[in-house]
């Protein structure tokens, strides 16, 4: 029989996705369980196109359950993944709670699949939507050349913060339109949205007609959680453990789609006719890589789609062994429900 599915954190901007992402991919579930805070149960929300209503948080909804996909704030993972995992079911999980645990494979289906299928815990995690985006392109590249070092700075959509993220950007932009003499000013942007937006901002500073070289929390040293979590991830993804890594992790005043421009050192001389070749024979990858023609990616006219888009592609100039590149990924799809449903299909597909 088919397997049944529990969806859990169904409401928010990455549940949201991850219910379309459902309804419109093979129909491989039985029932569909949709899940989500006290806060929200009650709620009809349509799924494969039933209307399904949405049960509170508990440890019942995971009986009967063969896979649940988990997209929830950390410390909701760390207490109701495990009671999903001891109910039975595969958990799935996009926080950042257990990536890094030894005992959880951390999967993207283009790169790693094998290593779905150890799960000592019940547990696979999914990655950071930041590492995500450039993952289809940067496997594809280290299976061909041997990747020895990424240099990274990110242009982070603001929905990576969620629901709150994407309103808030559409708030600053409604209250500064019209202002032909906002932004000449040191602080303006800043004090105008004071005196006009109430509510606190999940961001740091203003990222409208701004950018913000912050994303995530402070650790040690300096470094923002984002920029650590690209650098940790993406090492054991590829399964290189030594892979050096450096990150700028930067917000930027997009709704949805993360961007990535990589500076990547591989073990020889790479060229970019056979980038553009390796990365053309990747079945998730569009090279997007004419500039005299105006072609490359851009988070406007990629958002809604899944592939891992690639331009700007070249040879660094002083560095031969190294490849300069721009990616784009929708941080709602592949950078999060999508690469989620994909693991669950591949677990479907090879144990059910
Ligand atoms: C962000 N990567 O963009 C984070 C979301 N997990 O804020």
């Amino acid at each position: 029989s088919k397997p049944t599915l529990a969806l859990v954190g169904a409401t928010g901007a990455v549940g949201t996705v991850m219910r379309e992402i459902i309804s419109s991919r093979a129909d491989i579930y039985g029932e569909i369980r949709l899940v989500a805070s006290a806060r929200s149960a009650g709620k009809v929300l349509p799924v494969r196109g039933e209307d399904v209503v949405v049960q509170a948080l508990a440890p019942e909804v995971f009986d009967g359950v063969d896979i649940a996909i988990f997209d929830v704030p950390d410390e909701v993972s760390a207490d109701w993944v495990p009671i999903a995992a001891a109910r039975g079911a595969i958990a799935i999980d996009k926080s950042g709670t257990f990536r890094m645990n030894p005992q959880v494979p951390l999967v993207v289906p283009e790169v790693n699949p094998d290593d779905a299928r150890t799960r000592p815990l019940g547990i696979v995690s999914t990655p950071n939507c930041t590492t995500l985006s450039m993952m289809a392109a940067m496997g594809a590249l280290h299976a061909e050349y041997g990747l020895r070092e990424l240099v990274v700075a990110s242009y982070q959509a603001v929905s990576g913060a969620g629901v709150a993220g994407s309103a808030r950007l559409y708030d600053e932009i409604e209250a500064l339109a019209g202002d032909r003499t906002i932004g000449q000013t040191a602080g303006d942007v800043r004090k105008a949205l004071q005196n006009k937006l109430a509510e606190e901002s999940p961001f740091p500073a203003p990222v409208a007609f701004n950018v913000v070289p912050w994303a995530g929390s402070l650790k040690e040293d300096g470094w923002a959680s984002e920029e650590l979590k690209l650098r940790n991830e993406s090492r054991k993804i590829l399964g290189i453990p030594d892979l050096k890594v450096s990150a700028t992790c930067v917000r930027v005043p997009v709704i949805t789609t993360h961007s990535l421009a990589v500076h990547a050192t591989f073990a020889g001389e790479v060229t970019v006719a056979d980038a553009h070749r390796i990365l053309n024979a990747a079945p998730t990858v569009v090279v997007m890589d004419d500039p005299a023609n105006g072609v490359y990616p851009t988070p406007a006219d990629v958002v809604g789609t899944d592939p891992t888009y690639v331009g700007r592609v070249r040879q660094a100039i002083d560095f031969p062994n190294t490849l300069d590149l721009f990616v784009c990924g929708d941080n709602l799809r592949k950078g999060a429900a999508l690469n989620a449903a994909e693991i669950a299909e591949l677990i479907v597909a090879t144990e059910f």
